[in-house]
């Protein structure tokens, strides 16, 4: 194996493929409505089918559920309703066993407000726990500054027993710890050691940039109050204590991270990811999935050569010695086909696997959240009462009751934007509930499951097919992973034609985005050049010069 490849030093997790599971939504094996962990080692041939290479398990610990396990009571124990620590064992050693690698979610901007900690701190002023949350006494002036939840409204939460505030900067169910108390940090890394130990494979890091807070607490300047995260990630120690974090508990381990980077700038990302650095591995830059949010937070419609140039930005913005990641959704977005595609049923799949392509073709390790691979599509939200997210719960009071929007427009939003598209339920088969579950699911299946499920995706949807056959080029080719990258048609407003090269290989993405065939000078002479891959069958003879509606092919030059 050589050492590096265009300049980059090799490393598993460069060239491995990410399949994330929201455990809640992915099967479940007892019927009582919630996905568990011995549901998901039932579906391991339906990821190792894939060929992926990593499992990121969205959290699995023991959790009231205020955020859908984003609010963990004990970082030791598994949830109850997703099973025991045998079973997850079992999980992990099921997944080993198939080469798989298992990367776990580590929440630790905040606890749960009943992790004993908290409950602890919350009891008086000179608890040993008191300095492990963030409190500040009350002046009669109501909270100590204008800070926002993520989820709405204050977040600052008046505490009966002190009568003092603490800060949750998502939900009250959610304190945030402080990280500027090393005994706070000595319990992370010990509980990292315990999973390490266990033999997963490295983190996913929940809000990481948030753990350091800025000095002072100062108050939210105007400009900024509809994107809060720009304040709140960046305190002053946010890279001592992930270089800390690195030697105390990841370092004798070989192991992946990846940090959640809201509120990270291109400009700041070196500074978590360069490999001089020992910090993080990688992290999730948010400007894909906020291509359609406009300066509020609301949906806003899109353009190509916008998105086109987030990733010529992500290229210039790292060097060799940084790793992007390629991702463009997960449990806190709407589904890739409704969103960038085209889920009207004569172009779903279509569409589906021109995502694919790209994000199989890009640099950057990808990562494919669950039911992507089957082509999931938005739910039809109808009601209010068709919603489980704290979230949306919270902005419909902040918005509907208080009347400064109607019903009708709040859920034309959260069609676009509601993080619970991608919580309903994996679609299995055509059996009740999409099969996963005989009983009651705890969030309703998307009514399109018997057109859209994993058992027809074997046989007939190309999705499936086509997932696993872009994972295994990728592999295949050093190119696909460590190739340069350049957009050959930047400005185009249909087409996404970019080249990756090695010195020994090149090839070619040409991807249309949009139902009408569209004219293209720069696709290859293909008596000349092979096309590798296609989401259009073989004897539908290709346009040298024209790409079909939501056609993607890839070149090897
Ligand atoms: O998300 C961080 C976060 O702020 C997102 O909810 C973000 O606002 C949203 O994706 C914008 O599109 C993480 C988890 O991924 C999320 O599920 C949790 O609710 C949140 O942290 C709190 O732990
Ligand atoms: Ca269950």
């Amino acid at each position: 194996m050589t050492e590096t490849i265009n300049g980059y030093t090799r490393r598993w997790w460069k060239e491995a493929v990410v399949y994330q599971i929201y455990p809640r939504s992915f099967m479940d094996s007892n019927g009582d409505g919630i996905g568990d962990l011995r549901g998901i080692i039932d579906k391991v041939p339906h990821i190792k089918g894939l060929g992926v290479d990593v499992v990121w398990l969205s959290p699995h610990f023991d959790s009231p559920n205020a955020d859908n396990g984003y609010d963990i009571r004990d970082y030791r124990q598994v949830m109850a309703e997703f099973g025991t620590m045998a079973d997850f064992d079992e999980l992990l050693a099921t997944l080993h066993d198939a080469g798989i690698r298992l990367i776990v979610d580590l929440v630790v901007n905040h606890s749960s407000d009943e992790h004993v900690w908290f409950a602890e701190s919350r009891t008086s002023r000179d608890n040993p726990y008191r300095d492990y949350y963030i409190w500040r006494p009350d002046d009669g002036n109501g909270p100590p500054n204008n800070w926002t939840s993520i989820f709405t409204g204050s977040a600052w939460q008046k505490d009966e027993a002190t009568g003092d505030y603490y800060l949750h900067l998502f939900a009250t169910k959610q304190p945030d710890l402080n990280w500027d108390n090393p005994a706070v940090r000595g319990e992370v890394y010990d509980l990292m050691r315990f999973w390490l130990d266990k033999g997963v494979d490295g983190f996913r890091m929940d809000v990481i940039p948030f753990i350091s807070k800025v000095p002072g607490l100062p108050d939210l300047p105007e400009d900024i109050r509809a994107k809060p995260q720009f304040l709140y990630a960046n305190g002053p120690r946010v890279h001592d204590y992930l270089q800390e974090m690195r030697r105390e508990a990841l370092e004798p381990y070989d192991t992946m991270t990846v940090g959640e980077a809201f509120g990270v700038t291109l400009a700041q990302t070196p500074l978590f990811v360069d490999d001089r650095r020992g910090e993080l591995d990688m992290i999730f830059q948010f400007d894909t999935v906020e291509i359609d949010r406009g300066a509020d937070g609301k949906w806003k419609s899109w353009f190509l050569p916008d998105f086109k140039a987030i990733f010529a930005r992500h290229d210039a913005a790292l060097d060799t010695h940084g790793w992007p990641t390629a991702f463009f959704s997960n449990h806190d977005n709407p589904r890739i086909v409704s969103r960038y595609g085209d889920d009207r049923p004569q172009w779903r799949e279509k569409s589906a696997l021109v995502m694919a392509a790209l994000l199989l073709t890009l640099k950057g390790t990808p990562f494919i959240y669950q039911g992507d691979e089957i082509g999931m599509t938005n739910y039809p939200f109808t009601d209010i009462a068709q919603f489980d997210d704290l979230w949306v719960k919270g902005m419909w009071r902040q918005e509907v009751d208080s009347g400064r929007v109607t019903p009708e427009a709040f859920l034309a939003n959260q069609n676009k934007v509601s993080r619970d598209h991608s919580r309903t339920p994996m679609q299995w088969s055509s059996a009740p509930n999409g099969g996963f579950t005989t009983g009651t699911p705890w969030l309703a299946a998307n009514p399109n499951f018997p057109e859209i499920n994993a058992d027809r995706a074997a046989e007939t949807n190309e999705v499936y097919r086509g997932y696993a056959e872009l994972i295994a080029l990728r592999h295949a080719y050093p190119a696909m992973v460590y190739g340069d990258y350049a957009d050959l048609l930047p400005d185009h407003p249909h087409l996404f034609v970019f080249t990756r090269r090695t010195a020994d290989e090149s090839f070619m993405i040409a991807l249309n985005f949009s139902a009408d065939a569209q004219p293209c000078e720069r696709l290859p002479d293909t008596g000349a050049h092979a096309i590798s891959w296609s989401n259009y069958s073989a004897s539908e003879a290709p346009d040298a010069s024209t790409l079909r509606g939501w056609e993607a092919r890839i070149y090897k030059l």
